[in-house]
């Protein structure tokens, strides 16, 4: 019986939720990492620290970004790409952390993506306040590998569209340790995040935490 309450607690915190057709959360399902992960993001942000980039209508975002592996994703006055050098350095952006690739490659494979071999990781800091407006992800070259995001710190509500700008939105609430895989039909919905509100989160110093893992560059890496 108190096994049966417990087993009953394990299955919900790593319950799958299909979104749409191609698009499912993976409760939890990164909790397990969080000290690996916030270790492995230090190192990364050490070498890459978060900046506000400037949209190409001169605006600056209020989410601080980084990235790391082969590729990483800009914004500037001159559009948006990705590109393997961080402009900050000079340099190219940190390796992909080996625990990076592995988990999102684990995701990507536990939603119906097997191989998935992402190629760049960008890392989205949100701080009360932060939003990302509703847009779509289509800076990457094959739109047949799908995204893998990994939410850690505070909780966040994700907007989801449809194909078009126009389409109604639905509000999905992420929290800690929550992995989303978006691929097929589901890769270019339009989606957003609400502005951050208030919480207390001392893991990640009271802010949120957002990895994206794509498929950025050509299928042979060149
Ligand atoms: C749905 N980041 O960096 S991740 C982004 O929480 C971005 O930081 C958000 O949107 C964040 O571009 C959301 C979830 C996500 C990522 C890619 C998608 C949802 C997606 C691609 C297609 C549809
Ligand atoms: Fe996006």
């Amino acid at each position: 019986m108190i096994d049966d309450l417990f087993c009953d607690l394990d299955s919900k915190d790593q319950r799958r939720e299909v979104l749409t057709d191609g698009a499912l959360i993976l409760h939890g399902f990164a909790r397990g990492e969080t000290a690996g992960l916030l270790a492995a993001i230090g190192e990364v942000i050490a070498a890459a620290p978060f900046r506000r980039m400037l949209t190409p209508g001169r605006l600056r975002m209020s989410v601080a970004m980084s990235n790391c592996g082969p590729l990483g994703w800009l914004s500037d006055r001159q559009g948006y790409r990705y590109a393997p050098l961080d402009p900050d350095s000079g340099q190219p952006w940190p390796m992909m952390p080996e625990l990076f690739a592995q988990l999102a490659e684990r995701a990507a494979a536990a939603a119906g993506f097997p191989g998935f071999a992402p190629d760049a990781c960008l890392i989205n800091r949100y701080e009360v306040g932060s939003k990302l407006s509703l847009h779509q992800d289509k800076d990457e070259t094959d739109f047949g590998a799908p995204i893998v995001s990994v939410s850690l710190g505070l909780p966040a509500v994700f907007l989801f569209g449809g194909l078009k700008r126009n389409e109604p939105t639905t509000r999905v609430p992420l929290v800690h340790g929550d992995v989303v895989v978006w691929g097929g039909p589901a890769r270019l919905r339009y989606h957003g995040v609400q502005a951050l509100k208030d919480g207390r989160w001392p893991e990640t110093g009271n802010c949120r935490i957002n990895l994206t893992f794509r498929k950025a560059g050509p299928p042979d890496g060149r």
